[in-house]
């Protein structure tokens, strides 16, 4: 597709005049009246929050795993996964120190799409993200099959840039970004809860940014 980034026949815009953008920047609606949650700030830059740093990886080696009570194991290569059916949304993100970015336009995978290939058994209950900096970080199945839960591998029309979390991560607009595990590595699916990086050390577990839900 070719255009000039002006809306198209679906309604949608367009990045690079290629893809439609899902607009998903009225989440908070169902949540409250205020887009911005309480106790945030807006800011126009993107901060780099990590617990340890940017690890390096190769992109001839990368694998992205699904692995734990799923039907079939699943590796990509890097480039098999940008392969994959893909969507670009427009989401919000926000971190528990207290600072929000609006229209974060991120381009990737969706939950579903993964949960599908993989087929999952009846009892799982829980997903635990695992990264390439050793974090890791829970969510429930029911919580990963929101609108918005994305593999990214792309941001603002680019590459997600390395200190963002590429080649991949994970994005959670209902939630504070803690809960989206940068350079994510995999997915492990498990029918008891297991508590990630952040969750053991005292932030929420259910981190639903309208409630303020930052320490548990
Ligand atoms: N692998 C990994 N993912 C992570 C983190 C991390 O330290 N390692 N930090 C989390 C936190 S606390 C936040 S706020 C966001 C920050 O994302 P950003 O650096 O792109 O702003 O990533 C989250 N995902
Ligand atoms: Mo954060």
């Amino acid at each position: 597709m070719t255009g000039s980034g002006a809306s198209d026949a679906a309604g949608g815009t367009e990045v690079d005049g290629e893809t439609d953008v899902e607009d998903l920047t009225g989440l908070y609606r169902q949540y409250g009246d205020d887009r911005l949650p309480p106790g945030q700030r807006e800011t126009d830059r993107f901060p780099v929050l990590s617990k340890s740093g940017t690890p390096s990886w190769d992109a001839e080696t990368f694998a992205f795993e699904v692995w734990g009570a799923v039907d079939e194991p699943l590796a990509y290569s890097l480039s098999e996964f940008r392969e994959l059916p893909a969507v670009t949304q427009r989401q919000d993100f926000h971190c528990v120190t207290g600072w929000s970015r609006f229209d974060c336009a991120f381009t990737g995978v969706e939950f579903a799409e993964i949960v599908d290939r993989a087929g999952i058994g009846d009892d799982v209950d829980h997903v635990l993200f695992h990264a390439l900096d050793g974090y890791t970080t829970n969510l429930s199945l029911e919580e990963c099959a929101r609108d918005g839960v994305l593999f990214a591998y792309g941001f603002d029309g680019d590459d997600l840039p390395a200190d963002h979390g590429g080649p991949i991560r994970v994005v959670t607009p209902h939630k504070y970004a803690y809960k989206g595990a940068k350079w994510v590595s995999g997915v492990e699916f498990l029918s008891e809860k297991e508590l990630g990086y952040w969750e053991k050390r005292g932030y929420s577990d259910t981190a639903n940014p309208w409630n303020e839900e930052r320490y548990s």
